[in-house]
Parts: structure tokens; C-alpha cells; sequence
């Protein structure tokens, strides 16, 4: 048994096809039909009784936070229904009844399973039992916590040196268990901290940091409501944001503007029928973007250049098109920002980005006459290898108009999962902080290690080259969502240990170390308890507010334990019971866990009393127009440059995006109703004159190849789609696309991967 056989696993499952059948995209987001699908999901997956229970009380203040995104909640919320589409597939996806223990893992090997696609493998249903793969064997068996624990300890003994594990989180943790996963990988000397966010907002956080002295975004969600002006920029919300369609909403019921730059056309952004408003339903809802730039994909400097450049020319006439007080008294590099634009021709930056010079004016002369100017961006921006340059070329934007720190006005970076910035606020994260390592030895008597750690690239590369070789995941699927699927597995599988802390199956726990371990643990919906008293969390959303989520459902089993009891019961049997941190009473008693991060971490200070009933904005100097952080105490503006790709006649752009029907890696189902793909995932979006050139017709099975650094990589069977997406660039989904996306290609500075702009071209199969 004991030895060190290779797993004969597949990293992606089946590559079949499913069935396709497609449709006109849709024009509008939501309405009945969204109402009709999160019922539909939530009763097959939870029953009615359930569903009904849980529905009412998510995002309510006594209820629980929705697992989903990170969208902030209103102050005045619906007793009924204060949730999306996707929130309502969300919690049926956590809250299911379905549930598979050892019985399953006995039918079925990992070699099996792993053949699977994503979508069956998550139907399953919900992990209730710890469980363990021995070396060489190819079927998880059952182990006590108590075993599993001390297996666990065992090996972390064995390291080396602390640098030889790594402890990855994913966003959907509390900030209870996130800190205190945090606090356990930096006693055991680690700040091997990489986390879902590497791969996601990190070019936000570095761009705004350099440049506003925050790495978080500066609007609340009443801005909204004010914002004379809402520029939407690489994010598609209808599908992963949708109640800021509300929002929106109420934008334009006040008179805003919103204007949208993505190379799709997202039915999100061209109407919305709010389900909760007769309009919605009976009419024919409210139109959301009033201008529409439909940008090439990562050509969005050269179009903020365009307009930043358009409104300089309209400043020379009228000095109020900038807010120069504002430059003057906040601002640091106006005159060099001024020189930068001025060296490139419009037709250079007309022809880069594609899009028409009519809507571009149409455009600047909006923003000429606005200073309430939000701009909201997300997964678009950030991907990239200049995703933080792309960011900041928009804070160039805002400075320019004085639109920071002032009512409906300000930056909006929408954040992912549901509490990806809370685990950051409370200490997740691969970097050193001084204050926050001095405030831990004053308040845990320890000292955190100050070197700095591997993010999400550089924790795949040590696993790789066989510098790490624990590796432990707070949720998430690090396999599937990693770039470069063959590299990341080739990395985990090289680890001697791989354990899971996880509510539901994923490929993450088919492709592993050689000693496997799963931690079931509860769900956010469900309800946490010890010696009867209930129990909440905190969590923050994507405005910087802390509040409570309290879980109300019965849980799927009585054998789980919540996320801080796992990562208690892994301190203790590592470190003993002779160890300076209480970590039992810190896990088991999370009023007391809270008052330790009241004193170690920033604005949490009387967070017991705070999150009980509205919550509470964290502090944001941005708001507060203080920039006393950042060189010579001003906001910077930046000098981006134009970016810069070799791509031939033969290659083309491609942008690894969501489906309506799926959560990251999790897949709830095979449509992405919006923009009219059903029953199939295997598909790419092209260009009706790009298919032309190459004789393709529709539905036509290609293979998108990807060579970077003379490595070839292939993923195989896709069917083309004609669609509105401009030439030279193509869509597909994530993860199936995520095999193409080069390891050692990121952004710069964020070391974010570059999943939306792989240079892929095809290669035609046969048709089907
Ligand atoms: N239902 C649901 N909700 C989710 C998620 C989910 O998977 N499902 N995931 C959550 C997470 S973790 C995150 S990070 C967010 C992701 O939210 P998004 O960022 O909205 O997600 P993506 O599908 O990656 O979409 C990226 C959008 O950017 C556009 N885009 C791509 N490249 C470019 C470009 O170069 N320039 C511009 N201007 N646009 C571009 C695409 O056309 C697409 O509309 O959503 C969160 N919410
Ligand atoms: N090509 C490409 N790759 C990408 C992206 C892209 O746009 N394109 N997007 C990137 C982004 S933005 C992100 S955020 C990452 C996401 O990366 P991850 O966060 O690692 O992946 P998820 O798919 O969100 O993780 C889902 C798993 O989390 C577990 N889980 C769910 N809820 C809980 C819970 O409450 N507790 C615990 N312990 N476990 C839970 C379940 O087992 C589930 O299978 O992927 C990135 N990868
Ligand atoms: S907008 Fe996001 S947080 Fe709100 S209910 Fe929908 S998925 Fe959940
Ligand atoms: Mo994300």
C-alpha cells in the first residue's frame, strides 16, 4: 500500500460534448424568468421547506450573508426576497441534501471520478466525513477528526522548514476562520499565504495602494444612487453581480449616466427588468448602459487615453472640464500625465482600441460636464499582464475630475467572492506587515516570521521545483482555478501532503499530494452552535463593511465542524497544549476570537458590539481625502504604458470568462442563459469575419492551442459560436480554458495570471 504510485487522474474530466442549443442572446437581465430559475435551482437541490427558510434569510441583518458575490446589501432591505438569481443558486449549491460519505468513495475511485466533468462531479452533493487518500491508493477511506489531525501534524513536523508548506485560502471564509488561519500559518512560521485573490482584485489592491494609498475601493453603495456618472469597465454584472443592476437602476431613475467598455455587449448591461418592481415585470424594465464602447480585448488603455486625452484638448477652452483645485491640493504628476497623452496620435489610439471616434466623443462629452463619476471595474481589468496599469489609468481618470472622496463619486473595484476583502483585512496575505506582525507578538506573545511568502505563481512554481511540499486549502479549488492546469498538477502532485478543508467535491481533491486528506466543514448558510449557544461570523463586503452572517439552516450532518474548530483542532495537535496562543478557547468561542482581532487588527476595535446589528465601514483614507501615506502626502497619477502584443495573422486573443450557470469552478449547470448558449460549455465566441478568414462555420470543433515560450499547450473539442465580439478576439469559459494560460505569464506587479488575454490560435477538428 505503501507506496508512491502515480494516480492515473485526468485534470480537466470529459471532454465530450453535451448537446448544444443556442439562441438570440438576450437583451435584458433578470425579470421573471431569473426569479423562475432560482427557484427551480433551490427546490430540486434543498426541497421547498428549506429553500423557503433560507431564502428569506439571506442578506437579511438576522439571517445569513449570501455565499455568492460580494455586493454590499441596501439599508432599506425586502423582508422576502434580497437576493439574485445567482445567490438563490448559490445557496442551493451549499445547502443541497444531497451528501456523499465513504460508501461513495468505496463505489468510486479518484481515477473514475476524475473523468467526470466539473458539472457532475458537483451534483454529488455535500462532503460529511473526514476521509483520506493513502499513498498509492486510489480510494478515499474514512478517518477519524482525531486521526486526521495528528496526520496532519505529523507531516508539518517532518518539514524541513516551515517554508515547505503552504497555506492557500479562497474567499468565501469568514473573517473568524481566515484570521485565525492566518494567525496558525504564521506560528508555524510561514507567510506561505497565497490566496484567491492573486488571481483575482491583486492588480486593484497594488494599483490603488501606489496611487490612493488603499488597496480597496472607495464608494458605498448609496453613491450609486448619486453618481451622475457610472463607467463599467471589463465586468459583467448581470451574471456576477446582479443586484448592482439594482442600483444601477436607481442611478438612472436619478438621472445618471452609465457607460459600458467590454468587448461583449452583456445583456446586464443593455436592460434590466427588476423582478421586485412592476415595471420588471410587466414592462419592459430600464435600460442600463447609455453608451456602450465595445472595446478590444486589453485595449483599454489606449481608449482611457483617448478620452483623457479629448478632455485636455476641452480644458484648454474650459478650465472646469478638470477640477483643477483638487489636482492642485491632492495630486502629485499632473503636468507629466498632461506630456504622456500628448506624445500619441488619436488615430494610433483609435485604431488600437477599435472603437468608433463618434461614441468615444459622444462619451467625453458627458464626462466633460460630470464630476460625480464612479468607475466600477472587475475581472476585465485586473487579468492581464498590465491589469494594474489598467487600473491605474482609470484612477488617472478620476483625479483628473476631482472625483474622489465626495458623494457619488469615487472608485469601485467589485470584488468576487463574498468575503475575499475581509480575508485580506484580516491578515491573508503573502506579503509582510509590520503592523500587524507587532500587533500580533504584543497581543499572541509570538513572533510572526517577517519574510515575505509565495502567492498563488510562486506557490505553484516551489511545489513544482519541490521547495513545498504540504499543501493546505481553506475552501476553494486551487487545481482548476489556477492557470496552467498541467503545471499545477504536475506541482500538487508532487506534494507529500494535501489537505482540504471543504464543503462540496471539486478536482482539487482528485489530483493530489501523496497522502490526500478532506475536512467537511459547514456551510456559511448553516447553523453554527457549541453547548447551545449560537454562534455568528463576521464578514465584510466589497464597500469595506463588517457585519455579522449568522446561519440558520439545520447542517447537511451532525459530523461537521465549522471552518475556526478545523483549523483550531490543526494548532493544537501540531503545537500541544504548551503553546503561547489559546487555541481552543479561540476557536471554540468566537466573541473571544474577536476581541483578540479588535487588538490586532485595523478598525476592528469593539467589533463584538459593532457587527451586531447595521455593521461598520472599516476606515478608508480615500474617503476622507487623506493621502498622507503616499509620496509628498498626494495621490499619484500614473504613466501607463500602451500594451504590448505580438500577435500574428494567425492568432488571436483570447478572454477566459463565467458563464451565467457556474461559480468560479463550481458548475450549477450547462446554460449561460444571457447570452443565448444552452446545454454546452465547449464553446468559443468569434467573430463572424474572423470565422469567414478561416472557413469556419458554426458549430465547427476546433482545438485552441496556446505556445508561449516554445511550449505548446491544447485545450480540445470546442465548437465555435458566431458572435458580437469584436475581430482578432475570442471567449471561452473558465476552467476548461485555464490548461492554455502559461504559469509564468502574470501581471506585472500583481503577479495575477493572465486569463484574459492568452494568444491562442486553432486548429479545426472535424464536425459534429
Ligand atoms: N454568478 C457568479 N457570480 C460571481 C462569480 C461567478 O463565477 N459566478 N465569480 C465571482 C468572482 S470570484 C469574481 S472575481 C467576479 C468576476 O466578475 P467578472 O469580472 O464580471 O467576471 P468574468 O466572467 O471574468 O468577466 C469579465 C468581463 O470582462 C470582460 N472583459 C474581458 N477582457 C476585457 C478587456 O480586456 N477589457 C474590458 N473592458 N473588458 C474585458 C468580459 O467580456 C466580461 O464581461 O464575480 C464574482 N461573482
Ligand atoms: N482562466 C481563469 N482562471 C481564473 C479566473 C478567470 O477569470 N479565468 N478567475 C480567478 C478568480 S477571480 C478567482 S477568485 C479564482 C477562484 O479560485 P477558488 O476560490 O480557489 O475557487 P472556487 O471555485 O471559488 O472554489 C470552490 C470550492 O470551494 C469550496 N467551498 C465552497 N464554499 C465553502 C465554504 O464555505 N467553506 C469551505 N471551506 N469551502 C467552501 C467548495 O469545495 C468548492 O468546490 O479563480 C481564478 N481563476
Ligand atoms: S448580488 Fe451577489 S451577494 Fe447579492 S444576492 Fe446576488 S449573488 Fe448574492
Ligand atoms: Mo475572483
Amino acid at each position: 500500500m505503501n507506496t508512491d504510485k502515480k494516480r492515473n487522474v485526468s485534470i480537466v474530466g470529459s471532454t465530450s460534448f453535451t448537446g448544444i442549443r443556442l439562441e438570440e442572446p438576450a437583451d435584458y437581465a433578470a425579470g421573471v424568468p431569473a426569479v423562475k430559475v432560482a427557484l427551480q435551482h433551490a427546490f430540486k437541490e434543498m426541497g421547498m421547506t428549506k429553500s423557503m427558510t433560507g431564502l428569506v434569510k439571506m442578506n437579511q441583518k438576522d439571517g445569513f450573508d449570501c455565499p455568492s458575490c460580494a455586493w454590499p446589501d441596501p439599508k432599506e432591505r425586502s423582508k422576502i426576497a434580497e437576493y439574485c438569481e445567482n445567490g438563490a443558486k448559490a445557496l442551493a449549491d451549499e445547502a443541497t441534501n444531497k451528501t456523499i460519505d465513504h460508501h461513495f468513495f468505496e463505489k468510486y475511485s479518484v481515477e473514475e471520478i476524475s473523468q467526470w466533468s466539473d458539472y457532475t462531479i458537483g451534483q454529488k452533493g455535500r462532503l460529511i466525513e473526514p476521509l483520506i487518500l493513502r499513498p498509492g491508493s486510489i480510494h478515499y477511506e474514512p478517518i477519524s477528526w482525531e486521526q486526521a489531525f495528528a496526520t496532519i501534524a505529523k507531516q508539518l513536523h517532518k518539514l524541513k522548514s516551515p517554508d515547505e508548506a503552504i497555506f492557500y485560502t479562497s474567499g468565501r471564509s469568514s473573517n473568524e476562520a481566515a484570521f485565525l488561519y492566518g494567525l496558525f500559518s504564521r506560528a508555524f512560521g510561514t507567510n506561505n499565504m497565497p490566496d484567491c485573490s492573486n488571481m483575482c482584485h491583486e492588480s486593484s489592491g497594488v494599483a490603488l495602494n501606489e496611487t490612493l494609498g488603499i488597496g480597496k475601493g472607495s464608494v458605498k453603495l448609496e453613491d450609486f444612487y448619486e453618481a451622475e456618472v457610472v463607467m463599467i469597465l471589463g465586468q459583467n454584472p448581470g451574471t456576477n453581480h446582479p443586484r448592482m443592476l439594482s442600483a444601477l437602476e436607481k442611478c438612472k431613475q436619478n438621472g445618471g449616466t452609465v457607460i459600458s467598455i467590454n468587448p461583449l455587449k452583456e445583456a446586464g448591461l443593455v436592460r434590466f427588468k427588476n423582478p421586485q418592481s412592476a415595471k420588471g415585470v410587466l414592462l419592459s424594465g430600464t435600460s442600463i448602459s447609455d453608451h456602450h464602447l465595445q472595446v478590444k480585448i486589453n485595449q483599454d488603455i489606449p481608449l482611457l487615453k483617448l478620452i483623457i486625452k479629448k478632455l485636455l484638448q476641452l480644458n484648454q477652452n474650459d478650465t472646469s472640464v478638470f477640477d483643477h483645485d483638487f489636482i492642485q491640493k491632492y495630486t502629485q504628476g499632473y503636468e507629466a500625465l498632461v506630456k504622456d497623452v500628448d506624445q500619441y496620435s488619436n488615430d494610433q489610439l483609435l485604431s488600437l482600441c477599435g472603437v468608433k471616434e463618434e461614441q468615444i466623443d459622444k462619451v467625453v462629452e458627458i464626462l466633460a460636464k460630470k464630476n460625480k463619476i464612479i468607475i466600477c471595474w472587475a475581472m476585465g481589468l485586473t487579468q492581464h499582464k498590465n491589469g494594474v496599469e489598467n487600473i491605474k489609468e482609470c484612477v488617472n481618470l478620476l483625479l483628473l475630475k476631482g472625483s474622489l472622496g465626495k458623494p457619488g463619486a469615487g472608485t469601485c473595484p467589485v470584488r468576487g467572492h463574498s468575503n475575499v476583502q475581509g480575508d485580506r483585512t484580516v491578515g491573508i496575505m503573502h506579503f509582510v506587515s509590520k503592523e500587524l506582525n507587532k500587533a500580533i507578538k504584543n497581543t499572541f506573545g509570538f513572533t510572526p516570521p517577517d519574510k515575505e511568502g509565495y502567492d498563488t505563481v510562486h506557490a505553484m512554481k516551489a511545489m513544482h521545483d519541490g521547495h513545498a511540499k504540504v499543501f493546505m486549502s481553506l475552501g476553494g479549488n486551487f487545481l482548476s482555478a489556477a492557470s496552467d492546469t498541467k503545471y499545477t498538477a504536475k506541482a500538487i502532485s508532487q506534494c507529500e501532503l494535501t489537505v482540504h478543508i471543504s464543503t462540496k467535491l471539486n478536482r482539487s481533491h482528485l489530483i493530489t499530494g501523496k497522502t490526500a486528506i478532506i475536512l467537511p466543514t459547514l456551510g456559511r448558510s448553516e447553523h453554527d452552535h457549541k453547548n447551545n449557544k449560537a454562534r455568528y461570523f463576521t464578514v465584510e463586503n466589497s464597500m469595506g463593511k463588517v457585519h455579522r452572517s449568522k446561519g440558520i439552516l439545520p447542517p447537511v450532518s451532525d459530523n461537521l465542524l465549522s471552518e475556526p474548530e478545523i483549523i483550531g483542532n490543526i494548532a493544537t495537535s501540531y503545537f500541544g497544549s504548551e503553546h503561547p496562543v489559546d487555541w481552543t478557547s479561540l476557536s471554540t468561542d468566537y466573541e473571544f476570537m474577536r476581541e483578540k482581532m479588535a487588538k490586532v487588527i485595523n478598525g476592528f476595535k469593539d467589533v463584538n458590539e459593532k457587527s451586531k446589528n447595521h455593521g461598520f465601514y472599516l476606515p478608508n483614507n480615500v474617503r476622507e481625502l487623506d493621502f498622507s501615506k503616499l509620496p509628498d502626502k498626494k495621490a499619484q497619477f500614473s504613466i501607463c504604458g500602451l500594451p504590448n502584443h505580438n500577435v500574428n495573422d494567425k492568432q488571436f486573443m483570447l478572454m477566459t470568462i463565467r458563464s451565467h450557470d457556474q461559480f468560479n469552478t463550481t458548475i450549477y449547470g450547462l446554460n449561460d442563459r444571457y447570452r443565448g448558449i444552452y446545454n454546452e460549455r465547449r464553446v468559443v465566441l468569434m467573430n463572424k469575419n474572423d470565422m469567414k478568414e478561416l472557413q469556419l462555420e458554426e458549430l465547427d470543433v476546433v482545438n485552441l492551442i496556446s505556445v508561449y515560450d516554445d511550449i505548446e499547450r491544447k485545450a480540445s473539442n470546442f465548437l465555435i459560436i458566431s458572435y458580437n465580439i469584436p475581430e482578432g478576439n475570442l471567449a471561452s469559459y473558465f476552467p476548461e480554458t485555464n490548461i492554455l494560460v502559461p504559469y509564468n505569464h502574470f501581471a506585472d506587479k500583481s503577479n495575477t495570471p493572465i486569463s484574459k488575454s492568452v494568444i491562442v490560435h486553432l486548429e479545426k477538428v472535424a464536425k459534429i
